[in-house]
C-alpha cells in the first residue's frame, strides 16, 4: 500500500514537471513571437526522432538566422536534442546532465512527445552540430548536423 502511495506522488511530480515544461516551452514561443517585430523572422524546422536516428539529419539555414527546431520523438524512449560544436557535444556526452529544458538549443524529448526549442544560428558563416548523448545514443549514431553558408 505504501508503496503504491510513493508511486503516485513520483507520477504527480513528473506530470507536474512535464506541464512546467510545457509551459516554458510556450513562453519561449511566444518571446520568440515578439522578436518577429525586429525584423527577423523564426524560421521552423521539423525533426523527427525515430528508431534513435536524427530525421533529417543534416539542415541547412541561413547566418543570422533564429530557428524555432520542432522535435518530435516517435520513439518508446527518451531522447535530447543538444546543438553545438565539438566541444559542446564532447561535454555532454561524457557529463551527467541527465535532463534539459531550460537552456535554448538543449531539450530533453521524453518518450512518444513534441518539444521546440529556439536556436539563433550565427551570424558568421559555418556549422555546428545537434546530438543525443543519453547513454549509449551517440555512439549509435544519433547526431546531425547545421550548415549555415
Ligand atoms: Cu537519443
Amino acid at each position: 500500500m505504501r508503496i503504491r502511495e510513493r508511486r503516485g506522488i513520483w507520477i504527480a511530480l513528473a506530470a507536474a514537471s512535464l506541464l512546467l515544461a510545457a509551459v516554458s516551452v510556450q513562453v519561449r514561443s511566444a518571446e520568440a513571437h515578439r522578436d518577429e517585430g525586429g525584423g527577423a523572422s523564426v524560421r521552423e524546422i521539423r525533426i523527427e526522432m525515430h528508431h534513435s536516428a536524427f530525421e533529417p539529419d543534416h539542415v541547412e539555414v541561413e547566418p543570422g538566422d533564429t530557428v524555432r527546431f520542432v522535435l518530435v520523438n516517435t520513439d518508446p524512449i527518451d531522447h535530447e536534442f543538444i546543438v553545438g560544436d565539438t566541444g559542446v557535444q564532447l561535454a555532454h556526452e561524457r557529463g551527467t546532465e541527465a535532463h534539459h529544458r531550460r537552456k535554448p538549443g538543449e531539450m530533453t524529448v521524453p518518450a512518444l512527445t513534441t518539444r521546440s526549442t529556439i536556436v539563433a544560428v550565427p551570424e558568421a558563416p559555418g556549422s555546428t552540430l545537434f546530438a543525443c548523448h543519453l547513454p549509449g545514443h551517440f555512439a549509435y549514431g544519433m547526431a546531425g548536423s547545421i550548415m549555415f553558408d
